[in-house]
């Protein structure tokens, strides 16, 4: 298939452009989406420019893993084999294991090591017809570190073509040398590394895990505090493992996400649609440390709190490289409907990063779409382990 610089294509189905429509076309102009409806109804203006029949594929658009840790060091394949012996995931971070763990091999790895470990899954995500990807720093803990992962984020975003949004984590552990001394953390390390990241360009938004495990809700608010005066958005791990009230205070800050949420309540929900924070589910996670707390999808839709998915790609608790395996899992093991799954990795997704300029397929919006070797939207969602993508459109270029 070719696309010029300006283009109609011809889908079977195209999604993401309201409703579904079973024989859409799109117009390409100069890596911009010009014109999206039915194909009957294509403008007579647009008869004359080149046309691309997708004979019978679907058109989606391009995919968001709005929720990733791609960029460290090492893996945690014998924390794994603990707990497949039992040991649950909270006790292995507290024995020392967990984030920690990742931190010592990602402090000892280099920046090209850094971008050389994190290119396989980064192409991986790419093969699935992802467009872009967000990246977190966090297992760093020490300044230079964490500037280390942000910069490494960065040069993955110059080395494919894809778009790398970051988020600082800081606020993801608290690590060995300020054990049981998290307060002083956030002031020594978690907020001047903040700052100095911010000074060099590598913060797009401000995250942090919110957890017994981990932060609590004013440790938090500290480090959302200097990313407001900074004017960076915000966004937080919350509820993932217990509920110690991290969604209310990301909807104080008008967060763009939360992000786990299983043991977030209806009231939870009732403050994410005041607010238009998106919960960001990840089924991965749930999967992965045998979690049985669902998250509060009834409540989410009953409220109109736009739901997004994503891989929560890391090394402990979501091993996990397959935005379409997380689809998949989404609809078995929490019931999300296959539509709201696409939903979820498109438009909410993007939401979810604070971008309106992709994730749906409309005039205006860049031209960041998938083509598939399906009939149906569904189908992306049914199958697993299997990639059924044809083609990926970046910013209008194959
Ligand atoms: N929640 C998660 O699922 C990851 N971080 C977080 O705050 C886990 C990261 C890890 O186990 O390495
Ligand atoms: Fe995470």
């Amino acid at each position: 298939m070719e696309i010029g610089t300006q283009t109609v294509i011809l889908g079977g189905g195209v999604t993401g452009a309201g409703a579904f429509l079973p024989q859409g076309a799109v117009v390409l102009d100069q890596g911009v989406i010009r014109w999206a409806g039915a194909q009957a109804d294509l403008p007579a203006e647009y008869a004359s420019w080149q046309r691309s029949d997708l004979q019978g594929r679907l058109l989606t658009p391009a995919f968001i893993d709005c929720h990733t840790h791609i960029v460290h060091g090492g893996h945690r394949a014998r924390e794994f084999e603990m707990r497949l012996q039992g040991a649950s995931y909270e006790e292995v971070a507290r024995a020392g294991g967990g984030i920690i763990s990742t931190v010592t091999d990602t402090r000892a790895a280099d920046e090209d090591s850094l971008v050389a470990q994190a290119l396989p899954r980064l192409d991986a995500l790419i093969g699935e017809g992802v467009s872009c990807v967000e990246v977190k720093s966090g297992y760093g803990l020490d300044v230079e570190t964490e500037l280390r992962m942000l910069r490494a984020a960065r040069r993955l975003g110059q080395m494919r073509p894809v778009r790398i949004r970051t988020s600082f984590l800081g606020a993801h552990a608290v690590p060995a040398a300020y054990k049981s001394r998290a307060d002083a953390y956030i002031d020594d390390l978690c907020i001047p590394a903040l700052r100095a990241a911010h000074a060099e360009g590598l913060v797009d938004a401000v995250d942090g895990f919110c957890e017994g495990i981990a932060f609590d809700t004013k440790q938090i608010a500290r480090v959302f505090d200097v990313a407001r005066e900074l004017g960076l958005p915000v966004k937080l791990h919350a509820e993932q493992l217990s509920h110690i009230g991290g969604t209310a205070l990301a909807a104080r800050y008008g967060a763009m996400s939360v992000d786990h949420v299983e043991y977030a309540t209806e009231a939870d929900a009732r403050l994410l649609a005041a607010s238009g924070t998106v919960a960001v589910l990840l089924p991965g996670a749930f999967y992965a440390i045998r979690e049985t707390q669902m998250p509060p999808v009834a409540a989410f839709r009953a409220h109109g709190v736009p739901m997004a998915l994503a891989t929560d790609c890391n090394p402990g608790s979501s091993p996990l490289n397959s935005l379409l395996l997380t689809m998949n899992m989404a609809c078995t093991l929490f019931r999300l409907t296959p539509d709201e799954a696409l939903r979820a990795v498109t438009v909410n997704a993007a939401r979810a990063l604070g971008l309106n300029d992709t994730g749906s397929i409309a005039p205006g919006m860049r031209a960041d779409l998938s083509i598939w070797n399906v009939e149906t939207p569904a189908e992306l969602a049914y199958r697993f382990g299997f990639n059924p993508l044809h083609q990926r459109i970046f910013g209008g270029a194959i």
